[in-house]
């Protein structure tokens, strides 16, 4: 196994070397690359990067990391005994002895934490001046910085994890560097919730948050399926905003219409980032999807959805397509629908798009009811600030009771 992994490397820094593009893998098909190495590769890819060629990331900031004003540039250890470590801006104050709810706030394709720190910032500030209900709390915000290994070499550190590409980080892969590392992005995330839940520096902690748009949302829904439970007392509240893909707790998909890809044409439509198939093994249990479903559903999610997010710029992929077509809000839209299906509630789902005839149904595990919410943006489409500062957003970020819904398809069949 480390022998195939090193010839990995060792060619992918040949083609580095030779100026090929994609110089992280070879150009193969994903049913070649699960043949070459069985299914512990996986840890390395998902299968969205098992099947395309990586899109070119660039348009990133390469040059040397400032913090914005207001915020540090520091990073912890992902546990006390190892030596790697996750980066991240933080607010400088309030001091952690006051500070009363964290907000993490991941960046999306782009690896810009920066810049979502100061969405966000500007998110309370405006809030707060706005005198919106539940804006006036102490509150630091700390946005982590994923690292690519292909684009921000040199703006990483030698335990400093950093990711392969493209974008492996937001499906929960492991890092590739520091060599021989372990961590993958959801270990990152229970070691920011672990800081946070450490009454020892965060007395006064009641109230974590942890947002993502775009890239950001993907890496999200699938935390709050799969993270650990963290035995703190503070409340933990999980917000994805316009993913491109989710992970299907079952291989349930929409019922193809016309040519629209199926589970026939599409091979990989289940293997893990859209579903669970080919899983990292030790983390792996046989009732995997089961307890992930009941992470998910009786944990406090909101997702968020711009309603005219409608572009086709995500995700392509034939599994991301089998999850609601080419648009993102229809995608979102879908999973609504097929999480209410699965979980047998008794929401009204007229108006949403698609239709399932599901296999299974899970509501001996929920019993008839979900904690996840839907909240949908009128006249929003992918953009971060503008779903946060929405009435909507902001009552995701700030509200302790009922959440604005916005938008409903209700009335509106047909005219999404
Ligand atoms: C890699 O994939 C691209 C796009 O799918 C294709 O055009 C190219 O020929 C492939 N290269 C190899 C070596 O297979
Ligand atoms: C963040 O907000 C604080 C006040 O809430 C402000 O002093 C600071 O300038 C803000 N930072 C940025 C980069 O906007
Ligand atoms: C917020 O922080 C200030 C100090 O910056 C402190 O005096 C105040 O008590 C804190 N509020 C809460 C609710 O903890
Ligand atoms: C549903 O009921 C079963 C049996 O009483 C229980 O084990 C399970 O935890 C319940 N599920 C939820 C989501 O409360
Ligand atoms: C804060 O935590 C309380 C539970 O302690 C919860 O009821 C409330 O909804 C949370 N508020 C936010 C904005 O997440
Ligand atoms: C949900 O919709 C938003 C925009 O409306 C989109 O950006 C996101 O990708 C969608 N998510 C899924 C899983 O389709």
């Amino acid at each position: 196994m480390r022998f195939v992994v090193g010839l990995i490397y060792f060619s992918s820094f040949l083609r580095f070397a030779i100026g090929i593009s994609d110089p992280l893998l070879p150009n193969l098909t994903g049913r070649q690359v699960l043949s070459v190495a069985g299914p512990r590769r996986i840890t390395l890819r998902d299968a969205f990067t098992e099947t395309k060629n990586y899109p070119n990331n660039e348009g990133e900031d390469h040059s040397k990391i400032v913090p914005p004003t207001g915020a540090i540039f520091t990073s912890i250890p992902v546990s006390p005994l190892q030596k790697e470590r996750i980066p991240f801006f933080q607010s400088i104050s309030p001091a952690p002895e006051y500070v009363t709810h964290a907000f993490i706030v991941l960046h999306g394709r782009l690896r810009n934490g920066k810049h979502y720190w100061m969405i966000t910032n500007s998110t309370i500030r405006s809030a707060r001046k706005d005198g919106y209900p539940g804006s006036q709390i102490n509150a630091t915000i700390l946005a982590p910085q994923f690292f690519s290994a292909k684009y921000n070499k040199g703006q990483y550190r030698r335990n400093d994890l950093a990711w392969a590409d493209t974008n492996a980080w937001q499906a929960a892969e492991r890092a590739i560097h520091p060599r021989g590392t372990h961590i993958d992005s959801i270990d990152v995330l229970d070691a920011i919730v672990s800081m946070f839940e450490n009454k020892a520096v965060y007395p006064s902690m009641k109230n974590i948050t942890i947002i993502g748009h775009g890239g950001g949302g993907q890496l999200i829904q699938r935390y709050a399926a799969l993270g650990k439970a963290i035995a703190g007392d503070s409340h933990i509240r999980y917000i994805h905003g316009d993913p491109s893909t989710c992970v299907y707790f079952t291989d349930d998909r929409l019922i193809p219409e016309n040519s629209a890809p199926s589970k026939q044409n599409c091979h990989l439509f289940d293997t893990w980032r859209y579903g669970f198939k080919g899983f990292p093994a030790e983390k792996n249990t046989p009732t995997l999807r089961e307890d992930a479903f009941y992470k998910y559903i009786t944990r406090d999610v909101i997702s968020l959805i711009g309603r005219e997010d409608t572009g086709e710029e995500g995700d392509q992929t034939c599994m991301a397509k089998m999850q609601g077509g080419t648009k993102r809000r229809d995608r979102n839209l879908t999973w609504w629908k097929y999480i209410n299906l699965l979980a047998g509630t008794s929401a009204n789902l007229d108006g949403f798009p698609g239709q399932f005839a599901l296999k299974r149904n899970w509501r001996h595990i929920s019993n008839g009811s979900i904690n996840l919410k839907l909240g949908v943006v009128e006249g929003v489409g992918h953009d971060a600030k503008d779903i946060f500062s929405s009435d909507t957003g902001r009552s995701a970020l700030f509200s302790d009771g009922v959440i604005d819904v916005g938008w409903r398809p209700l009335g509106n069949a047909g005219k999404l």
